[in-house]
């Protein structure tokens, strides 16, 4: 029996494939994230997430997604003042320019965290994945505050 058989090409592009399936590259340590909270409702209501995100890096950050094991849907929002009305939207990406820190809070814009489980509490911390257009993932700790904290 020969050792030196060919191997299929299937089985060569599984291994080519194989880094790439890994874990999801780390955002760079010049993104960071602080004062990561989610104001909790009642009642299982949809829950709403804020953070402030500094990019000390020379390209800009461009978040398109977050997902969480404790929320089955999480979506992109901005709040927004139509004629004294305040609703929101969804938005595609959120863009934080290099050397500069955006806070949700002040550019109007939250995480809307859908269909929570039951381990969100006040007082629990509930690790986000926020993913990045190039493809990388900063994992942050969220604080759950009570629906009356101003944050
Ligand atoms: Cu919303």
């Amino acid at each position: 029996m020969s050792m030196s058989a060919p191997r299929s090409p299937l089985f060569m592009l599984l291994l080519a494939c194989a880094p790439a399936m890994a874990a999801p590259i780390s955002a760079p340590p010049t993104l960071q994230a602080e004062d990561a909270w989610i104001r909790w409702l009642p009642a299982g209501l949809p829950a709403a997430g804020y953070l402030t995100l500094t990019d000390s890096g020379d390209s800009p950050a461009v978040l398109v997604g977050v997902t969480s094991s404790a929320f089955a849907r999480i979506s992109l929002h901005r709040s927004v003042d139509a004629g004294g009305m305040m609703s929101m939207e969804p938005v595609s990406k959120i863009t934080i320019r290099p050397h500069s820190s955006l806070s949700f809070t002040l550019a109007h814009y939250h995480l809307m965290l859908m269909d929570p489980t039951s381990a969100v509490k006040p007082g629990a911390h509930v690790p986000m994945m926020l993913e990045f257009a190039d493809g990388s993932v900063l994992k942050v700790d969220f604080e759950v505050r009570p629906a009356d904290s101003g944050g």
